[in-house]
């Protein structure tokens, strides 16, 4: 959206977003006023002392101050579901957001990533190819770098965005270069009235794109565009697309364009078999975005992987230890069981906020791979109740109390795995944190 210096906006969310957006509004001589649902919004004191001319207002959102306004700059943390905004955008106030902004202000084009699961690896791993290639890259969005923070540097050649569905539900006309939903499976089923409203919201991303990558693994990811729009794929499956694939070369598994070999597995540092599709993802969005194949290989050969995702941690008497701290949702954490069950049967450490999830599916899984869970936070007992009919299930109430038990009761052999399908705000401060304590109690076991 053009935002209009005589017009009146409200920005709503005080988090990095929000400050973002007054940023940005204030260069552009936009006047604003901030709201925010929480009594002391954290890095409200800064914001004052950044902004201080700027009426803010805090506590339950009002209703009259939302719909006096002609724009609300929303911040992905609200729910747009919330009364006081769903009144406003009755009275015709208009949304948008970061992502929406700064859409409609850059020039250098952009590769945008949305899915279930696995955006932050494939931005970064799509980020470190056009580094490769000696594109000025920027890595942004969801991922932790507001958007609109790019802004103040016009040099930046391509833009890779890893984008919420919160953030594409106030974003109209992205207008990618090249875009993706890498794969669907439920999550945040608190702020979605139904896996379709999740669907649709995701499926924003598209509008406008000139390029589409799809998964032909997962229908949910394929988009309904004019014969246009031009269209690449990647799975891990029998192919007969002549796409991104895996093939057997010489009696291995490789990374494969339209059958030709380009990388053996064996030469990626990251494990499992979602990493594979994550690599193939990374290569289909990087070849739509104009990147050459060579610094595309070299920086999937050079990528170990992020910190909390399926990251090993140490081996102690023969069990091998991982934190998948990332693995917030049914499908991440059931993709993380499926790609380490390879090097044995799987010892679970999960639980916390599961967000409205049915955890059902997470039981196929540990039927057929998992040994034991071990859970823990507020919706242990959820998963108890479907868990526990395939494997033994140990309750503790802290990560120390889960990593002890996981030493005692593992045998030579095993995985154990942190792979929590929840997020994690009712015992930690974020997923980092939830890893970073873990592992420092991995690392102290004797
Ligand atoms: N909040 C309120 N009242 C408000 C505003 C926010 O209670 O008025 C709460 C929200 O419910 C949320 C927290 O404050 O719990 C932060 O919300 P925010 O919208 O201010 O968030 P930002 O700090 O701006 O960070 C956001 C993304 N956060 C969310 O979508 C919740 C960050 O993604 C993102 O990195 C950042 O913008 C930069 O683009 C985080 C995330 O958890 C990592 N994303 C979800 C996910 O990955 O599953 C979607
Ligand atoms: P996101 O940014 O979407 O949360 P990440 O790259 O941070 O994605 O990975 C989060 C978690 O998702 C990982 O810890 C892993 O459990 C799971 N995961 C990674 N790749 C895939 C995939 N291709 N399909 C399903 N789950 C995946």
């Amino acid at each position: 959206m053009q935002l209009q210096t005589n017009k009146q906006h409200v920005i709503v969310g005080l988090g990095k977003t929000g400050l973002s957006c007054a940023r940005y509004l204030q260069r552009q001589n936009i006047p604003f006023m901030a709201v925010d649902t929480r009594a002391t919004p954290p890095g409200i004191d800064g914001f004052r002392a950044e902004f201080p001319d700027t009426t803010v207002e805090l506590g339950e959102l009002n209703a009259t101050t939302l719909s006096q306004a002609d724009t609300l700059v929303m911040s992905p943390g609200v729910d747009l579901r919330t009364p006081a905004v769903r009144q406003a955008i009755e009275k015709g106030v208009s949304i948008t957001g970061d992502i929406d902004i700064f859409a409609k202000a850059v020039r250098a084009p952009i590769v945008a990533i949305t899915g279930s699961n696995a955006k932050s690896t494939v931005v970064t791993l799509v980020g470190e190819m056009a580094k490769a290639a000696g594109l000025k890259v920027a890595v942004a969005g969801n991922i932790g770098l507001p958007v609109l923070d790019l802004l103040a540097d016009s040099r930046y050649e391509l833009y890779v965005l890893e984008i919420s569905s919160f953030q594409l539900e106030t974003t109209s006309n992205l207008n990618a270069k090249v875009a993706t939903v890498l794969n669907m499976s439920p999550d945040h089923m608190d702020r979605y009235d139904s896996m379709q409203a999740y669907h649709k919201a995701k499926h924003r991303i598209f509008q406008g794109c000139k390029h589409v990558v799809v998964n032909r693994e997962d229908a949910l990811s394929r988009p309904l565009l004019p014969a246009s729009v031009k269209v690449s794929s990647f799975g891990t499956g029998k192919d007969e697309s002549r796409e991104f694939a895996l093939i057997s070369h010489d009696g291995k598994p490789w990374l494969a364009y339209a059958q030709e070999p380009l990388l053996a597995v064996a030469e990626l540092k990251i494990a499992g078999k979602h990493n594979v599709a994550n690599a193939l993802a990374a290569l289909a969005l990087g070849k739509a975005a104009g990147l050459a194949w060579e610094p595309m290989l070299n920086a999937l050969r050079a990528f170990a992987g992020l910190r909390h995702r399926c990251q090993w941690v140490r081996n102690l008497n023969e069990v091998s230890w991982y934190n998948d701290s990332k693995g917030t949702n049914v499908g991440a954490t059931v993709a993380a069981i499926t790609g380490l069950a390879m090097n044995g049967p799987v010892i679970l450490l999960a639980g916390g906020v599961g967000k409205g999830a049915n955890f059902s599916e997470l039981a196929s899984v540990m039927a057929l791979r998992g040994k034991l869970a071990i859970l823990f936070g507020e919706d242990a007992g959820k998963l108890a109740a479907v868990l526990a009919k395939v494997v033994k299930v140990v309750h503790v109430h802290s990560m120390d109390e889960g990593v002890r038990q996981a030493r005692q009761l593992a045998e030579s052999g095993d995985v154990v795995l942190l792979s929590p399908a929840c997020a994690s705000f009712d015992m930690f401060n974020n997923y980092e944190h939830r890893g970073d304590v873990f592992m420092q109690a991995v690392r102290e076991l004797q």
